[in-house]
């Protein structure tokens, strides 16, 4: 297979040859292993003890052996990186290289605007471009304009299409994304659908999929790794990746994109650094009195922007110094705005 149709760019030339060995993509993670994809088919890869495993959609350099050896790591050009599950302050990242990232919603009982909104955050902070898909259409087709409107609202910058598995076509504004070398990772909860449009994509590799419960409309966490797969006559890429119970943003990078409207709004704010919560002269709030910004969508900044600051703060010393010298910033500045007031 040629390397460029796994998504290999010629900046990698040089890391390579300074690890030496060949390169491979991983395409799986597993305790203590990986699998990886080279030129000449796919590789498991042992890990050593203590390696540091390389993550789904990451350039590995290998030495050809029995078993093959990881020689080290090729630099990431983006990575989709979210706070790991559990207490510890760790970052995780679900899949690196990755050019697009399909945010997948299904109409119905699961379209969840506060989800999108986390998954573009994740998409915006790790340089990958994401694209909402507004799944199974099929349903409720009546309604497309509703479910259209309520995901560009949460989205208005980002490019958002409909899709279905259910229909001859149902996916061509989908697979028009598709782009030799360009890895798309699919993200979203458990249920909307994702590994079912990687089946289509993928014609007869089927992987397994299973009915969402009728009761809650929600899935069932079918399935269980991230996985990328090479599209059949070379296609593109796409890693599949399991509905997520827990999106803990790991920064605050990717916010002041998803919340391009808000960002907008609040140049016209008397402080920089507004909160937007009571400070005098806030545009935001007075956009909310007047109707043009909905409450739930500040309410879900400032929840978004309180726990990834929290996080950044505990990881992060020179963070945790740059928040304080906001609040002196801001401090001064509303102690000048009283004396200006005579107050
Ligand atoms: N009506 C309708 N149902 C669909 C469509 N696509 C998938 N489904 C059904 O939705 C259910 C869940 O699909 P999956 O593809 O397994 O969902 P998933 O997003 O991969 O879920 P996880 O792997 O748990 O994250 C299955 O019963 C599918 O048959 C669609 O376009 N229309
Ligand atoms: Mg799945
Ligand atoms: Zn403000």
């Amino acid at each position: 297979m040629d390397l460029r149709t796994l998504g290999w760019t010629e900046d990698l030339a040089g890391p390579l040859a300074a690890l030496g060995g060949a390169p491979l993509r991983v395409s799986a993670a597993h305790h203590g292993a990986v699998d990886a994809l080279g030129a000449s088919g796919p590789v498991r890869l042992p890990l050593r003890p203590g390696t540091q495993s390389p993550a789904v959609g990451d350039w590995i350099a290998v030495e050809a052996g029995e078993p093959p050896r990881l020689l080290g790591q090729l630099p990431r050009r983006s990575a989709l990186i979210r706070q790991a599950a559990g207490r510890a302050t760790a970052p995780q990242v679900l899949a690196a290289n990755v050019d697009l990232a399909l945010i997948v919603t299904a109409v119905g009982g699961d379209f969840s605007e506060r989800r999108v909104e986390r998954y573009l955050a994740l998409a915006h902070g790790g340089g990958v471009t994401p694209v909402v898909v507004v799944n199974k259409i099929d349903r409720d087709l009546a309604n497309m304009g509703r479910w259209l409107r309520q995901a560009t609202a949460v989205a208005p910058d980002t490019q958002v299409l409909t899709a279905t598995t259910r229909w001859d076509g149902g996916l061509d504004d989908l697979v028009a994304l598709l782009v030799p070398g360009r890895t798309v990772a699919l993200l979203g909860s458990s249920g909307v659908g994702k590994s079912s449009i990687v089946n289509a994509l993928l014609g007869d590799e089927a992987i397994a999929t299973r009915p969402v419960r009728r009761s809650d409309d929600t899935g069932r966490h079918t399935t269980t790794s991230r996985q990328l797969h090479a599209l059949p006559g070379g296609r593109g890429l796409l890693i599949d990746t399991p509905g997520l119970r827990e999106l803990a943003l790991w920064d605050t990078a990717g916010l002041d994109e998803v919340f391009s409207d808000l960002t907008l709004l609040a140049e016209g704010c008397r402080y920089r650094g507004c909160s937007h919560s009571d400070e005098p002269g806030c545009a935001v709030i007075a956009a909310v009195e007047a109707g043009e910004l909905d409450p739930a969508r500040l309410e879900s900044w400032r929840a978004l922007q309180r726990e990834a600051t929290a996080r950044q703060a505990l990881r992060d010393p020179t963070a945790r110094k740059a928040a304080g010298r906001d609040m002196a910033q801001r401090v001064r500045e509303a102690t000048a705005e009283r004396r200006r007031r005579g107050r």
